[in-house]
């Protein structure tokens, strides 16, 4: 049947295994949503999805510790064709965002495309081809590797959807390897230990080990949390949504919007506080987080002063919790702020008052928690990627990653990357920033399937004097901002203190930058090169997510919905009465 279709409509079969229109690197929620759009914007059904894990979801499936959820309320991390109304609380927890997510895939019909257990290693640009030649290995041990250890795709396009925390990062410190108790990274959580009983050591305070602890702390007998730099820690607030409401969500879908547009404007006014540590907003996050310490740690100043902050709110992510501090004050946990030397069999070493010898923090521990983050700034990492000429992605990144619009790089033709350099959010949900990357490289793949059609090639890379105007305008905000207050380290930016991660400015700004590809903007070249040269540019739109119209103007939008609900329902009921009547 599918081979019935013309291309780029057919699905990759096999005889076609290693062919492919687009190749898209990772199944999580930006892979998913790049797939998404190739079916309903190009309809294209000849991709191929690579994802390294067994699972889709990427962060949602890698990510499983005790109390993992998201930081962004709950009707507002969904994406916006697929909005979800059933969220049971406030904040998604992490089983029900992957189950959402396998929803999405199961309706897009997504998985007969997704290869997993596919690790890519290389990805090489072919000038003559004017094609990608993606190198993947499977596992060894598995039934793939006994007859396709290692093989090579070819693609017109190539996207990469592997996000900014999807590499652990390991603590650097002396011994990690000598422990001999058990040892995890909080994202490859090992559920099969039991915590019953177990004394257990927590390095970090972010927001993962935030979540952690109040769970852990509730089955481990002893918990020492290891705090290297104290967070600002403001309320989450987070409540069950009740089975009336969510049906309220789902069947007055006004009522949603409100919901979503709400906390999109709330999320959206909250950018001045992350940026801007002299606004007001910052002042109110940096009360509301005061006060609830106060309250929550009550009378225990020594505390107070370990866990303040010293440095701009927003230059550390906030992180948003009810009951962290709670955790803190419970019998069996400890706070340990001085710094870690080592590491021995079973013990943490710290460094003694005064300049004395180091001593063991706490007693033997069973478990060592690394909740250290991830690889953030080694973008991609570790996938070798060479683009015209051979020339080397760490080649154009040895000063720090930057792209053109968050989406492209010089020198890489035919290439779009999502949740790329300088497109994280302190303060919104990243969904909204995904539909945006995947609506703009979706219009440059456009013209490329366009040519191919034609038989023709297309080749399309970001003009260098582009790409170093626009980095220059966002790191030129950026310089201004909270993220560059030297007083603070964090995952937003690189050893020479270059933010390399962050956006420099709200959601709907970058939503408007996307709106329209502009071909000028790119080096054509290829046989079909003529396409985008007469086509100039190709609106590709924003999801307009802000409130648009009054409360007053939804109340009534409700009130008709809500109407026709039940109209339709007494209607139907009538005439099924009347049916069963009439029998
Ligand atoms: P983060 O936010 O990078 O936090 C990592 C934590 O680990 C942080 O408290 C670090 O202290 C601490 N850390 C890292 N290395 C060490 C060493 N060597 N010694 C002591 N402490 C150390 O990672 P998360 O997983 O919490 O969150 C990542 C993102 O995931 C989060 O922002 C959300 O967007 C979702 P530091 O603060 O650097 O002194």
């Amino acid at each position: 049947m599918a081979g019935d279709l013309p291309w780029p409509e057919v699905p990759v079969g096999n005889k076609n295994h290693a062919n492919a229109a687009v190749v898209i690197i990772g199944a999580g929620i930006a892979g998913m949503c790049t797939a998404i759009d190739l079916i309903k914007r190009n309809n294209c059904r000849n991709f191929i999805v690579l994802e390294k894990s067994a699972g889709l979801g990427g962060t949602w499936h890698d990510n499983k510790y005790p109390g993992c959820c998201c930081d962004v309320l709950s009707t507002l991390y969904s994406y916006s064709f697929a909005q979800n109304s059933d969220w049971t609380r406030e904040y998604p927890g992490q089983e029900e965002i992957l189950a959402y997510l396998i929803r999405v895939a199961q309706e897009y019909q997504l998985y007969p495309h997704i290869r997993f257990n596919t690790t890519v290693e290389e990805a090489r640009w072919d000038d003559e081809l004017k094609k990608w030649r993606t190198t993947v290995t499977t596992p060894e041990g598995s039934k793939e590797a006994e007859f396709n250890p290692e093989y090579e795709i070819k693609s017109d396009f190539l996207v990469s959807a592997v996000g900014q925390l999807n590499q652990p990062a390991w603590p650097k410190i002396q011994g990690l390897d000598n422990f001999s108790g058990k040892k995890m990274h909080s994202a490859r959580w090992d559920w099969s230990y039991d915590l019953q009983d177990k004394k257990v050591a927590l390095i970090g305070n972010g927001c993962t080990a935030v979540q952690i602890l109040p769970e852990i702390a509730k089955v481990a007998k002893k918990v020492t949390v290891f705090q290297r730099t104290p967070n600002w820690v403001v309320p989450r607030l987070d409540q069950p949504v009740s089975p009336f409401m969510r049906n309220v969500l789902r069947y007055v879908p006004p009522v949603r919007w409100r919901k979503r547009a709400g906390q999109m404007d709330f999320r959206e006014w909250s950018y001045q506080a992350i940026v801007d540590s002299k606004s007001a907003p910052a002042t109110m996050f940096r009360d509301m987080a005061i006060d609830m310490m106060h309250q929550q740690v009550p009378d225990q100043p020594d505390m107070w002063e370990k866990l303040t902050p010293n440095y701009s709110l927003g230059c550390k992510r906030i992180i948003i919790s009810d009951d962290y501090f709670p955790a803190l004050n419970l019998p069996n946990v400890d706070l340990e702020t001085r710094a870690i030397q080592s590491i021995g069999d079973r013990s943490v070493k710290v460094a003694g008052e005064d300049g004395e010898d180091p001593e063991d923090a706490g007693p033997d521990y069973d478990l060592l928690i690394c909740a250290t983050g991830f690889q953030t700034v080694e973008f991609m990492h570790p996938i070798k990627m060479y683009g015209k000429n051979g020339r080397a992605l760490r080649d154009i990144w040895k000063e720090g990653a930057h792209s053109y619009m968050g989406t492209c790089v010089e020198d890489m033709p035919n290439f779009g990357i999502l949740y790329g350099p300088n497109t994280n959010l302190g303060h919104n949900s990243i969904i909204l920033m995904i539909e945006s990357q995947s609506r703009y490289i979706n219009g440059l793949i456009k013209p490329v399937l366009e040519a191919r059609k034609q038989g023709n090639a297309l080749s399309l890379s970001p003009k260098l004097d582009k790409v170093e105007a626009y980095n220059e305008k966002v790191q030129k905000v950026l310089k201004d901002s909270s993220f560059t207050d030297p007083s603070c380290n964090s995952w937003y930016k690189n050893e020479a203190g270059l933010i390399t991660n962050n956006w420099s400015g709200t959601v709907v700004e970058y939503q408007q930058l996307l709106e329209k590809v502009d071909y000028e903007d790119y080096e054509a070249e290829g046989s079909g090169a003529a396409i985008v040269r007469d086509k100039r540019t190709h609106t590709v739109g924003r999801v307009v997510e802000e409130s648009q119209i009054s409360d007053t103007t939804l109340v009534a939008l409700g009130l008709v919905s809500t109407a026709v609900v039940v109209g339709g329902f007494l209607l139907r009921n009538t005439r099924y009465l009347s049916a069963l009547r009439v029998r």
